[in-house]
């Protein structure tokens, strides 16, 4: 069986984006391939993290993940930090990588642009991503465009190390989905939906009420046109607003320019509100029932006992090929 691992950072409240983008994605896989999912803590906290909401928000993204059906009997769902081999992977890793390499990354020019300090953390993210990915001889890894980047980046490293070292890790593939991997922001339609903005209409998160999708929605980012049609370059907001409807309701793009010809936004709207409010509402339900089961910490402790003993194992084969004494 084919191997997938994807991570997802427990910052603040997870958005639609994060959703189409990725977490779908991992419901997708999980009936063919042997998943592993992770919380990724260790990424969070290379920016400023309050700890009760870092401690809180691992917990509720973990009830997430089952609540939008991924299946702890199928799937391996853990906490990074429950894994110490990620963090000595990501050192061994660190030194077979180099400064050049990691300063072309945008998400760190994005990241750190403006700052007056920022962690080294956040300038060697890409390489605990990269051990994150290769400690599981993953073959796929399910992502959003915006990581497309840091995939490649995992990729040398592996190919070089292997160069080096002789045959050490699988070469993974990314799995970016050809529509739906860059949800924009709803203020902004040539940003992507992100957890920092500080707007919160700019997003929708996945436990927001009825009431604040729909406020959102209303006052998404359109044109000045009436038109419902799908031209990302010329008309970006209504573009995005449909490929949150097509990827939530299943309707196609040309049923949904067909379905809302002559009609205007304001009825478009109307009815996107409805579609995501749909969608939403067996997810929120489901979180509820998970939270009062208690049923999330027997899932983590299991995953991460998996986790670790599969990771182990490659973490040897590596350490043993780099000349490292192990017994
Ligand atoms: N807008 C997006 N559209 C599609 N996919 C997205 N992802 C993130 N934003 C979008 C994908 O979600 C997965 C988990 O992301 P993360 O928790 O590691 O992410 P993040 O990139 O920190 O999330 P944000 O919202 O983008 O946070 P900030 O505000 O810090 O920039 C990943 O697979 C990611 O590609």
């Amino acid at each position: 069986m084919k191997r997938v691992f994807s991570g997802v950072q427990p910052t603040s409240q997870i958005h639609i984006g994060n959703y189409i983008g990725a977490i779908k994605r991992f419901v997708e896989l999980q009936n063919d391939m042997d998943c592993f999912f992770c919380i990724v803590d260790l990424h969070s906290v290379t920016v400023p993290q309050d700890p009760k909401e870092l401690y809180e928000n691992s917990l509720q993204l973990a009830a997430l993940y089952m609540a939008v059906g991924l299946d702890p009997s199928k799937v391996t769902l853990f906490i990074q930090s429950h894994v110490p081999a990620h963090a000595e992977l990501s050192w061994l890793l660190q030194c077979n990588s180099y400064m050049g390499e990691l300063n072309r990354m945008t998400q760190f020019k994005e990241k750190s642009l403006g700052k007056d300090t920022v962690t080294t953390g956040l300038f060697t993210y890409p390489i605990l991503m990269a051990a994150d990915i290769l400690l599981y001889d993953t073959h796929y890894v399910p992502v959003g465009n915006d990581q497309k980047q840091h995939l490649e980046l995992c990729r040398d490293i592996a190919i070089r190390f292997n160069n080096k070292y002789g045959e050490s890790f699988v070469i993974p593939e990314p799995l970016i989905a050809k529509f739906g991997a860059r949800i924009m922001s709803l203020d902004d339609a040539t940003k992507k939906m992100s957890k920092s903005n500080e707007n919160k209409h700019s997003k929708i998160n996945l436990l927001d009420s009825p009431s604040k999708i729909k406020k959102s929605i209303m006052k998404a980012v359109t044109d000045s046109e009436s038109e419902v049609r799908f031209d990302v370059e010329n008309k970006p907001g209504v573009s995005n607003l449909m490929t949150i409807y097509n990827v939530l309701s299943g309707m196609s793009l040309d049923e949904i320019e067909g379905k809302y010809k002559g009609m205007g936004y304001g009825t478009f709207k109307k009815d996107l509100v409805e579609v995501v409010v749909s969608a939403l509402e067996p997810i929120q339900s489901r979180y509820e029932e998970i939270l009062k089961s208690g049923e999330v910490e027997k899932v983590l402790k299991e995953g991460s006992q998996r986790a670790n003993e599969v990771s182990n194992k490659i973490l040897d084969r590596v350490k043993k090929k780099m000349g490292f004494v192990t017994f």
